[in-house]
Protein backbone atom coordinates (compact mmCIF):
# COMPACT_ATOMS: atom_id res chain seq x y z
CA UNK A 1 0.00 0.00 0.00
CA UNK A 2 1.19 3.72 -0.64
CA UNK A 3 2.27 4.98 2.43
CA UNK A 4 -0.17 8.02 2.00
CA UNK A 5 -2.82 5.37 1.62
CA UNK A 6 -1.74 3.63 4.47
CA UNK A 7 -1.22 6.23 7.18
CA UNK A 8 -4.94 7.68 6.18
CA UNK A 9 -6.32 4.06 7.12
CA UNK A 10 -4.82 3.77 10.42
CA UNK A 11 -6.08 6.85 10.83
CA UNK A 12 -9.47 5.96 9.68
CA UNK A 13 -9.33 2.86 12.32
CA UNK A 14 -8.76 5.11 14.97
CA UNK A 15 -11.79 7.06 13.97
CA UNK A 16 -9.73 10.36 14.00
CA UNK A 17 -12.21 13.18 13.63
CA UNK A 18 -12.07 15.86 11.06
CA UNK A 19 -10.62 15.76 7.24
CA UNK A 20 -7.24 14.68 6.75
CA UNK A 21 -5.13 17.23 5.25
CA UNK A 22 -1.18 16.25 4.53
CA UNK A 23 1.57 14.29 6.89
CA UNK A 24 5.04 14.81 7.53
CA UNK A 25 8.05 11.77 8.38
CA UNK A 26 9.35 12.21 11.36
CA UNK A 27 12.94 11.14 10.93
CA UNK A 28 14.38 11.68 14.99
CA UNK A 29 14.47 8.08 15.71
CA UNK A 30 16.15 5.10 15.02
CA UNK A 31 13.63 2.45 15.48
CA UNK A 32 9.92 3.28 14.94
CA UNK A 33 8.69 4.73 11.66
CA UNK A 34 7.19 7.74 12.76
CA UNK A 35 4.31 10.20 10.87
CA UNK A 36 2.90 14.12 12.27
CA UNK A 37 -0.53 14.17 10.58
CA UNK A 38 -2.78 16.83 10.59
CA UNK A 39 -6.51 17.10 10.28
CA UNK A 40 -9.14 19.76 9.84
CA UNK A 41 -11.43 20.08 12.44
CA UNK A 42 -13.68 23.01 14.18
CA UNK A 43 -11.60 25.60 11.72
CA UNK A 44 -8.23 24.50 12.58
CA UNK A 45 -5.21 21.96 12.16
CA UNK A 46 -5.39 19.34 14.45
CA UNK A 47 -2.17 16.99 14.95
CA UNK A 48 -1.23 13.27 15.50
CA UNK A 49 1.78 10.97 15.78
CA UNK A 50 1.27 8.06 14.01
CA UNK A 51 3.66 5.00 14.54
CA UNK A 52 4.64 2.03 12.84
CA UNK A 53 6.74 -0.16 15.48
CA UNK A 54 9.63 -1.85 14.49
CA UNK A 55 8.37 -5.09 15.32
CA UNK A 56 11.86 -7.18 14.95
CA UNK A 57 13.14 -4.68 17.90
CA UNK A 58 9.87 -4.76 19.75
CA UNK A 59 8.80 -8.96 18.88
CA UNK A 60 5.31 -8.37 21.20
CA UNK A 61 3.95 -5.29 20.60
CA UNK A 62 1.08 -5.78 22.22
CA UNK A 63 2.62 -5.81 25.31
CA UNK A 64 4.63 -2.59 24.63
CA UNK A 65 1.02 -0.94 23.94
CA UNK A 66 -0.70 -2.46 27.01
CA UNK A 67 2.58 -1.33 29.23
CA UNK A 68 1.91 2.50 27.91
CA UNK A 69 -1.72 2.66 28.29
CA UNK A 70 -1.44 1.03 31.52
CA UNK A 71 1.32 3.87 32.45
CA UNK A 72 0.05 6.31 30.97
CA UNK A 73 -3.32 6.05 32.62
CA UNK A 74 -1.55 5.86 36.15
CA UNK A 75 0.29 9.06 35.33
CA UNK A 76 -2.85 10.91 34.25
CA UNK A 77 -4.64 10.22 37.22
CA UNK A 78 -2.01 10.90 39.36
CA UNK A 79 -1.90 14.66 37.49
CA UNK A 80 -5.67 15.01 37.75
CA UNK A 81 -5.15 14.81 41.18
CA UNK A 82 -3.39 18.08 41.25
CA UNK A 83 -4.99 19.91 38.17
CA UNK A 84 -7.78 20.04 35.91
CA UNK A 85 -6.09 18.91 32.54
CA UNK A 86 -3.33 15.89 32.54
CA UNK A 87 -3.86 16.86 28.38
CA UNK A 88 -0.40 18.22 27.79
CA UNK A 89 1.74 16.22 30.78
CA UNK A 90 1.12 12.85 29.73
CA UNK A 91 0.56 11.16 26.16
CA UNK A 92 -2.82 10.04 25.13
CA UNK A 93 -3.20 6.95 22.96
CA UNK A 94 -6.10 6.92 20.31
CA UNK A 95 -8.24 3.25 20.16
CA UNK A 96 -9.87 1.74 17.68
CA UNK A 97 -14.06 0.96 17.73
CA UNK A 98 -12.86 -2.23 19.26
CA UNK A 99 -11.27 -0.45 22.01
CA UNK A 100 -7.48 -1.52 21.32
CA UNK A 101 -3.98 0.87 21.22
CA UNK A 102 -3.29 -0.21 18.31
CA UNK A 103 -4.32 -1.76 14.72
CA UNK A 104 -2.35 -4.68 12.58
CA UNK A 105 -2.41 -3.44 8.78
CA UNK A 106 -2.87 -5.83 5.79
CA UNK A 107 1.02 -6.46 5.51
CA UNK A 108 1.70 -7.08 9.21
CA UNK A 109 2.55 -3.77 10.05
CA UNK A 110 1.52 -2.46 13.95
CA UNK A 111 0.55 0.78 14.15
CA UNK A 112 -0.64 3.07 16.91
CA UNK A 113 -1.51 6.98 17.01
CA UNK A 114 -1.67 9.47 19.94
CA UNK A 115 -2.29 13.20 19.86
CA UNK A 116 0.21 15.80 19.34
CA UNK A 117 0.85 17.72 22.40
CA UNK A 118 -0.33 21.42 21.38
CA UNK A 119 2.44 23.87 21.38
CA UNK A 120 5.22 21.54 22.35
CA UNK A 121 8.99 21.28 20.87
CA UNK A 122 11.60 18.89 21.37
CA UNK A 123 15.10 18.62 21.20
CA UNK A 124 17.91 16.34 19.79
CA UNK A 125 20.37 18.39 21.77
CA UNK A 126 20.51 21.51 23.41
CA UNK A 127 23.07 23.86 25.01
CA UNK A 128 20.37 25.77 27.07
CA UNK A 129 21.32 25.09 30.38
CA UNK A 130 17.95 25.77 31.60
CA UNK A 131 16.26 22.96 29.02
CA UNK A 132 18.93 20.84 30.55
CA UNK A 133 17.85 21.10 33.79
CA UNK A 134 14.34 21.15 33.17
CA UNK A 135 15.25 17.80 31.19
CA UNK A 136 16.62 16.39 34.44
CA UNK A 137 13.46 17.05 36.27
CA UNK A 138 11.35 15.59 33.58
CA UNK A 139 12.44 12.05 33.97
CA UNK A 140 13.18 12.87 37.94
CA UNK A 141 9.21 13.81 38.19
CA UNK A 142 8.38 10.66 35.57
CA UNK A 143 10.04 8.09 38.39
CA UNK A 144 8.34 9.97 41.12
CA UNK A 145 4.86 9.56 39.11
CA UNK A 146 5.83 5.63 39.03
CA UNK A 147 7.20 5.27 42.41
CA UNK A 148 4.45 3.27 43.71
CA UNK A 149 3.60 1.78 40.32
CA UNK A 150 2.95 -2.35 41.00
CA UNK A 151 6.08 -3.43 38.59
CA UNK A 152 5.01 -7.11 38.54
CA UNK A 153 2.11 -5.62 36.13
CA UNK A 154 4.60 -4.62 33.36
CA UNK A 155 5.87 -6.77 30.59
CA UNK A 156 9.22 -7.15 30.15
CA UNK A 157 9.37 -6.25 26.40
CA UNK A 158 13.00 -6.25 25.78
CA UNK A 159 14.76 -8.93 27.96
CA UNK A 160 17.84 -7.37 29.21
CA UNK A 161 17.87 -4.61 27.86
CA UNK A 162 20.11 -2.60 30.24
CA UNK A 163 22.08 -5.76 31.01
CA UNK A 164 25.49 -4.24 30.26
CA UNK A 165 27.58 -7.70 30.40
CA UNK A 166 25.13 -9.47 28.14
CA UNK A 167 25.55 -6.62 25.93
CA UNK A 168 29.52 -6.95 25.89
CA UNK A 169 28.78 -10.60 25.57
CA UNK A 170 26.41 -10.01 22.42
CA UNK A 171 29.52 -7.64 20.83
CA UNK A 172 31.97 -11.23 21.59
CA UNK A 173 29.23 -13.36 19.30
CA UNK A 174 29.53 -10.61 16.55
CA UNK A 175 32.81 -11.07 16.44
CA UNK A 176 32.96 -15.48 16.24
CA UNK A 177 30.00 -14.56 13.55
CA UNK A 178 31.72 -11.89 11.54
CA UNK A 179 28.69 -12.11 9.11
CA UNK A 180 29.24 -9.50 7.16
CA UNK A 181 33.44 -9.57 6.91
CA UNK A 182 33.24 -6.13 9.21
CA UNK A 183 35.38 -7.56 12.18
CA UNK A 184 38.66 -7.03 10.15
CA UNK A 185 38.35 -3.29 9.50
CA UNK A 186 37.23 -2.81 13.77
CA UNK A 187 40.33 -4.14 15.38
CA UNK A 188 41.44 -1.67 17.14
CA UNK A 189 37.65 -0.62 18.05
CA UNK A 190 36.80 -3.81 19.37
CA UNK A 191 40.14 -3.50 21.66
CA UNK A 192 39.35 -0.27 23.15
CA UNK A 193 35.41 -1.51 24.11
CA UNK A 194 37.04 -4.48 25.96
CA UNK A 195 39.61 -2.33 27.27
CA UNK A 196 36.31 -0.05 29.68
CA UNK A 197 34.42 -3.45 29.81
CA UNK A 198 34.92 -3.59 33.83
CA UNK A 199 34.22 -0.56 34.49
CA UNK A 200 31.02 -0.01 32.35
CA UNK A 201 29.84 -3.20 34.07
CA UNK A 202 30.23 -2.31 37.66
CA UNK A 203 26.62 -0.62 37.74
CA UNK A 204 25.45 -4.21 36.62
CA UNK A 205 27.72 -5.85 39.57
CA UNK A 206 26.08 -3.81 42.17
CA UNK A 207 22.91 -4.76 40.61
CA UNK A 208 23.19 -8.34 41.07
CA UNK A 209 25.24 -7.99 44.63
CA UNK A 210 21.32 -6.25 45.50
CA UNK A 211 22.75 -3.04 46.18
CA UNK A 212 20.07 -1.20 44.03
CA UNK A 213 16.55 -1.40 44.15
CA UNK A 214 14.53 -2.36 40.53
CA UNK A 215 12.06 0.55 39.89
CA UNK A 216 10.14 1.78 37.08
CA UNK A 217 11.82 3.84 34.67
CA UNK A 218 11.86 4.58 31.36
CA UNK A 219 14.91 3.61 29.34
CA UNK A 220 15.30 5.57 26.58
CA UNK A 221 16.00 9.02 28.48
CA UNK A 222 17.43 11.17 25.77
CA UNK A 223 16.57 14.38 25.46
CA UNK A 224 14.69 13.92 22.31
CA UNK A 225 12.41 11.94 24.33
CA UNK A 226 11.05 14.87 26.79
CA UNK A 227 8.72 17.90 25.05
CA UNK A 228 8.56 21.38 26.45
CA UNK A 229 6.49 24.22 26.36
CA UNK A 230 7.37 26.08 23.13
CA UNK A 231 7.20 29.54 24.76
CA UNK A 232 8.24 29.02 28.68
CA UNK A 233 10.83 26.29 27.52
CA UNK A 234 9.04 23.95 30.68
CA UNK A 235 9.18 20.57 30.78
CA UNK A 236 5.46 19.05 29.74
CA UNK A 237 5.38 15.43 29.14
CA UNK A 238 8.15 12.71 28.99
CA UNK A 239 7.30 10.59 25.54
CA UNK A 240 8.18 6.82 24.05
CA UNK A 241 7.39 5.02 26.47
CA UNK A 242 8.36 1.46 24.53
CA UNK A 243 11.35 0.49 27.33
CA UNK A 244 9.32 1.71 30.25
CA UNK A 245 10.15 -1.87 32.25
CA UNK A 246 11.84 -2.53 35.94
CA UNK A 247 15.28 -0.71 35.98
CA UNK A 248 17.14 1.06 37.72
CA UNK A 249 17.58 4.72 38.91
CA UNK A 250 20.98 4.68 37.03
CA UNK A 251 20.13 3.73 33.96
CA UNK A 252 17.30 6.86 33.33
CA UNK A 253 20.32 9.03 34.97
CA UNK A 254 22.81 7.77 32.49
CA UNK A 255 21.29 7.28 29.68
CA UNK A 256 20.26 11.00 29.72
CA UNK A 257 23.71 12.17 30.62
CA UNK A 258 25.35 10.17 27.50
CA UNK A 259 22.99 13.14 24.85
CA UNK A 260 22.34 15.89 27.98
CA UNK A 261 25.47 16.57 28.56
CA UNK A 262 27.15 15.73 25.71
CA UNK A 263 29.32 18.15 23.79
CA UNK A 264 28.51 16.91 20.23
CA UNK A 265 26.17 14.58 18.13
CA UNK A 266 25.96 10.97 18.67
CA UNK A 267 28.13 10.17 15.58
CA UNK A 268 30.17 12.65 16.20
CA UNK A 269 33.05 12.22 13.49
CA UNK A 270 36.08 14.90 14.89
CA UNK A 271 36.47 12.59 18.35
CA UNK A 272 38.83 15.52 19.25
CA UNK A 273 35.43 17.51 19.92
CA UNK A 274 33.36 14.82 21.85
CA UNK A 275 33.48 15.10 25.45
CA UNK A 276 31.38 15.33 28.93
CA UNK A 277 30.43 19.20 29.30
CA UNK A 278 30.33 19.75 33.21
CA UNK A 279 28.51 22.66 33.34
CA UNK A 280 25.32 20.39 31.24
CA UNK A 281 25.75 17.62 33.51
CA UNK A 282 25.26 19.71 36.89
CA UNK A 283 22.50 21.37 35.59
CA UNK A 284 21.05 18.02 34.40
CA UNK A 285 22.08 16.80 37.96
CA UNK A 286 20.35 19.91 39.48
CA UNK A 287 17.05 18.88 38.04
CA UNK A 288 16.67 15.63 38.28
CA UNK A 289 19.05 14.77 41.78
CA UNK A 290 17.20 17.92 42.96
CA UNK A 291 13.65 16.15 42.35
CA UNK A 292 14.63 12.83 43.32
CA UNK A 293 16.81 13.01 46.47
CA UNK A 294 14.08 12.12 49.26
CA UNK A 295 13.17 9.29 47.05
CA UNK A 296 16.47 7.65 46.64
CA UNK A 297 19.10 5.45 48.73
CA UNK A 298 22.59 6.16 49.23
CA UNK A 299 23.52 3.02 47.08
CA UNK A 300 21.41 4.61 44.20
CA UNK A 301 23.06 7.96 44.85
CA UNK A 302 26.37 6.43 44.30
CA UNK A 303 25.31 4.78 41.29
CA UNK A 304 24.86 7.83 39.15
CA UNK A 305 27.91 9.16 37.91
CA UNK A 306 28.95 5.39 36.87
CA UNK A 307 25.34 5.19 35.66
CA UNK A 308 26.30 7.16 33.07
CA UNK A 309 30.03 5.71 31.87
CA UNK A 310 27.91 2.23 32.15
CA UNK A 311 24.80 3.54 29.59
CA UNK A 312 27.16 5.51 27.28
CA UNK A 313 29.16 2.56 27.16
CA UNK A 314 26.70 0.29 26.50
CA UNK A 315 24.93 2.13 23.76
CA UNK A 316 28.05 2.67 22.16
CA UNK A 317 29.05 -1.75 22.07
CA UNK A 318 25.24 -1.67 20.99
CA UNK A 319 26.11 0.32 17.90
CA UNK A 320 29.34 -1.45 17.26
CA UNK A 321 27.98 -4.64 17.43
CA UNK A 322 25.41 -3.62 14.90
CA UNK A 323 28.25 -2.52 12.49
CA UNK A 324 29.36 -5.91 12.83
CA UNK A 325 25.78 -7.58 12.19
CA UNK A 326 25.22 -5.39 9.17
CA UNK A 327 23.29 -3.07 10.91
CA UNK A 328 20.24 -4.90 10.90
CA UNK A 329 18.56 -3.40 14.55
CA UNK A 330 19.64 1.12 14.30
CA UNK A 331 18.44 2.63 11.58
CA UNK A 332 21.51 4.04 9.37
CA UNK A 333 21.57 7.30 7.50
CA UNK A 334 24.74 6.75 5.55
CA UNK A 335 27.40 4.04 4.98
CA UNK A 336 29.20 3.15 8.30
CA UNK A 337 27.28 5.36 10.93
CA UNK A 338 26.88 2.90 13.62
CA UNK A 339 30.41 2.82 13.43
CA UNK A 340 30.71 6.70 13.71
CA UNK A 341 28.33 6.22 16.76
CA UNK A 342 30.37 3.82 18.00
CA UNK A 343 33.69 5.30 18.03
CA UNK A 344 32.05 8.61 19.24
CA UNK A 345 30.48 6.78 22.33
CA UNK A 346 33.99 5.22 23.01
CA UNK A 347 35.33 8.71 23.44
CA UNK A 348 32.80 10.09 24.87
CA UNK A 349 32.84 7.04 27.97
CA UNK A 350 36.81 7.67 28.38
CA UNK A 351 36.04 11.51 29.01
CA UNK A 352 33.35 10.09 31.62
CA UNK A 353 35.79 8.01 32.82
CA UNK A 354 38.54 10.34 33.57
CA UNK A 355 36.32 13.42 35.13
CA UNK A 356 34.48 10.25 37.01
CA UNK A 357 35.42 11.75 40.78
CA UNK A 358 34.05 15.35 39.88
CA UNK A 359 30.99 13.87 38.04
CA UNK A 360 30.56 11.63 41.67
CA UNK A 361 31.40 14.91 43.62
CA UNK A 362 28.48 17.00 41.83
CA UNK A 363 26.45 14.08 42.21
CA UNK A 364 27.04 14.31 46.19
CA UNK A 365 26.61 18.26 46.17
CA UNK A 366 22.65 18.12 45.09
CA UNK A 367 22.19 15.12 47.65
CA UNK A 368 23.65 17.41 50.56
CA UNK A 369 21.45 20.36 49.63
C1 LIG B 1 17.12 3.77 20.26
O1 LIG B 1 14.82 4.75 18.60
P1 LIG B 1 15.16 5.54 19.77
O2 LIG B 1 15.83 6.74 19.33
O3 LIG B 1 14.01 5.83 20.66
C2 LIG B 1 17.25 2.64 21.28
C3 LIG B 1 17.86 3.15 22.56
C4 LIG B 1 19.20 3.79 22.27
C5 LIG B 1 19.00 4.91 21.26
C6 LIG B 1 20.32 5.53 20.87
C7 LIG B 1 14.40 0.22 21.74
O4 LIG B 1 16.17 4.68 20.72
O5 LIG B 1 18.06 2.06 23.44
O6 LIG B 1 19.77 4.31 23.44
O7 LIG B 1 18.36 4.41 20.07
N1 LIG B 1 15.94 2.05 21.52
C8 LIG B 1 15.77 0.72 21.50
O8 LIG B 1 20.07 6.78 20.33
O9 LIG B 1 16.69 -0.07 21.32
MG1 LIG C 1 12.82 4.63 21.69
Amino acid sequence: MKEEKQIKEVCARFGLAGEYRFYETLNSGHINTTYRVYFFRDNELKDYIVQRVNTYVFQDPVSVMNNISSVTEYIRAKIKEKQATAKRNVLHYSQTADGKYYTFMPDGGFWRCCRYIDDSICFENTDNLTVIEESGKAFGEFQLYLADYPVEKLSIVIPHFHNTVRRFDALEDAIVHDEVKRVACVQQDIEDYREIRDIATKVYRMQTAGELPLRVTHNDTKTSNILFDAKTLEHLSVIDLDTVMPGLIAFDFGDAIRVAASTCEEDEKDLSKVAIDMEKYEAFVRGFVGTLKNSMTENEKNSLALGAIAMTAECGVRFLTDFINGDKYFRIHYRKQNLARAKCHLALTKDMIAHLDEMQAIVDKYWNK
